[in-house]
């Protein structure tokens, strides 16, 4: 790890309005060059403790008081504040992540503002069912359900969409009026904290969105969790880290959203239009450098077209542009860190290992300048691995696939289907029954026939087996982040 610049600014927490230092920093690098550009203020259990405190008063405060419809104005204004400092968001987010420039600016800093404007919509519009009940003296009762929040909500996401993911929880949960403490990911730290200028400027009232800093086990993430006062915990992230959380917050009964790791498969049949699905698996597969929960890393491809395929995406990935992320025509930027890399390339000598042909990549770039101190790896494609072999099974979320023939439908339904995951699928055929018939048959939360990572912001999401628990998206996430209090008028 490099040092920066000699003026290394801090980030710090942000708990009732004001930003906080804590005891302890650590580094925030730049995974394009190993630079540290910030160091990051760790929170401590007593700063974790003010921000649940400070997001419990605010619960009691003006907030508290808000109608629906000035929750849903304010949250447009954070929109609107996302959008002011688009350029600062999109220069934080690739500075943390070393995600291209082109791609922060297309997909995760418009989609922050899209979360808040769409769950605006959605508490200004979503009704509650209500039943006339016969009761059994011939009468009537009325019963209907209203809306309350849950309380202080425990948020706590992942690096690789980081402001994405992030407002995707924070605009459901104040939209059902709830207050927040936000956990970012300790190697993306700077979008939540410009987040909270913007929370500031749009008018929500202090203690409404806390950030505190940190690491997970022992650390800003698991104070967050196991504290007492925390009504509900939601977690993007690895299935392990779920599995740690779900044991922390069981003493306390805590209600919990996971949306969780994957190994997602695609299936390509030979009746799909070629070129579509060659363009639309690459991004799958190397969209973010791998690093989305959705992508694909095993693509059953259809016998008769296997051969023609492999060699069409092996000519995509080769054209790919790995670079600086600042560099507007980059397709692919670093991994974030460099204990990524090594997983991702310990994946790469597995695969070898297995017995894996290398179709392309497998190793890391050259560039013969500041980037070799960068977290670089080269798009990927292997084929020729059992369905048992621990890089057909195991998410490894870099720039990389296996891809395996297939002859019947069943069977590529089954080997889809053979995972412990069960987050996305995609399927490319242009045969609609069959394209139906396919979907419904996969065991997952999300199924694109067609497509990939084309999204509605109101339907649910989120997966099954190791992939999760819960939905999230739409109703599902006011469901979530609301309880409903049924009642039952004698009329
Ligand atoms: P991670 O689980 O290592 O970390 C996620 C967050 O959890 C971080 O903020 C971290 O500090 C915190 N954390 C870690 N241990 C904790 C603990 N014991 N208690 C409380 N907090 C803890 O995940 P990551 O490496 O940041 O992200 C990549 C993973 O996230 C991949 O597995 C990916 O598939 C998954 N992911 C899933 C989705 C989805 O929607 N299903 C979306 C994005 C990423
Ligand atoms: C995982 O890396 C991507 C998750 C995407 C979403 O949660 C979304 O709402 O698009």
């Amino acid at each position: 790890m490099r040092r920066g610049s000699p003026e290394v600014k801090c980030i710090l927490n942000y708990i009732d309005g004001r930003f906080v230092r804590g005891k302890r920093e650590f580094a925030d690098v730049n995974p394009a060059d190993g630079t540290v550009i910030a160091q990051v203020s760790e929170a401590d259990q007593s700063l974790v403790d003010d921000a649940v405190r400070a997001a419990r008063k605010a619960l009691r405060g003006d907030w508290g008081r808000l109608s629906v419809r000035d929750r849903a104005n304010l949250l447009r204004q954070i929109a609107a504040g996302i959008e002011a400092r688009s350029d600062c968001f999109v220069a934080a987010e690739v500075a943390d992540t070393g995600k291209p420039v082109a791609l922060a600016s297309r997909l995760d800093v418009p989609r922050a503002a899209a979360n808040f404007r769409a769950f605006a919509d959605l508490i200004s519009t979503a009704g509650l069912e209500a039943f006339q009940t016969e009761t059994p003296d011939g009468k009537n009762a009325l019963n209907y359900a209203v809306r309350k929040p849950l309380g202080v909500v425990g948020i706590i996401t992942p690096w690789n969409l980081p402001l994405l993911l992030l407002t995707w929880k924070v605009a459901p949960a104040l939209a059902c009026g709830n207050t927040v403490v936000v956990k970012p990911s300790e190697e993306t730290p700077a979008t939540a904290t410009l987040l909270a200028e913007v929370m500031h400027e749009a008018g929500i009232p202090d203690g409404v969105y806390n950030v505190v800093h940190g690491f997970g086990a022992d650390s800003a993430g698991e104070f967050l969790t196991q504290h007492p006062d925390v009504n509900a915990v939601t977690f993007t992230g690895e299935s392990q880290t779920g599995a740690a959380i779900m044991k922390t917050v069981a003493a306390s009964v805590k209600p919990v959203s996971f949306e969780l790791g994957g190994k997602n498969a695609a299936i390509v049949f030979a009746d799909c239009d070629f070129e579509d699905a060659v363009n639309g698996i690459a991004e799958a597969v190397f969209l973010n450098t791998g690093q989305v929960c959705l992508c694909a890393e095993r693509i059953y491809v259809e016998r008769a077209i296997f051969d023609g395929f492999v060699d069409a995406l092996k000519c995509k990935a080769e054209g790919l542009r790995v670079g600086s992320p600042l560099e507007k025509t980059t397709d692919l930027g670093p991994l974030i860190s460099v204990q990524h890399r090594d997983k991702v390339l310990s994946y790469y000598r597995l695969a070898r290992e297995e017995g894996a042909t290398v179709v392309t990549g497998g190793g890391t770039p050259e560039f013969g300048s500041a980037l070799d101190q960068g977290f670089y790896v080269q798009p990927t494609i292997y084929t020729g691995l059992q369905e048992s072999s621990r890089c057909v099974k195991e998410e490894i979320f870099g720039p990389v696939c296996h891809v395996a023939p297939f002859d019947t439908e069943e069977e590529a339904v089954n080997k889809a289907n053979d995972t412990k995951y069960g987050l996305a699928a995609s399927i490319w055929t242009t045969n609609l029954k069959r394209g139906h018939r396919v979907a419904q048959q996969m065991n997952v939360g999300i199924t694109w026939v067609n497509c990939w990572f084309l999204r509605d912001l109101r339907t649910p999401f989120g997966g099954v087996g190791l992939s999760g628990i819960g939905r999230e998206g739409g109703i599902h996430s006011l469901n979530f982040y609301s309880e409903l209090n049924n009642i039952c008028i004698r009329v």
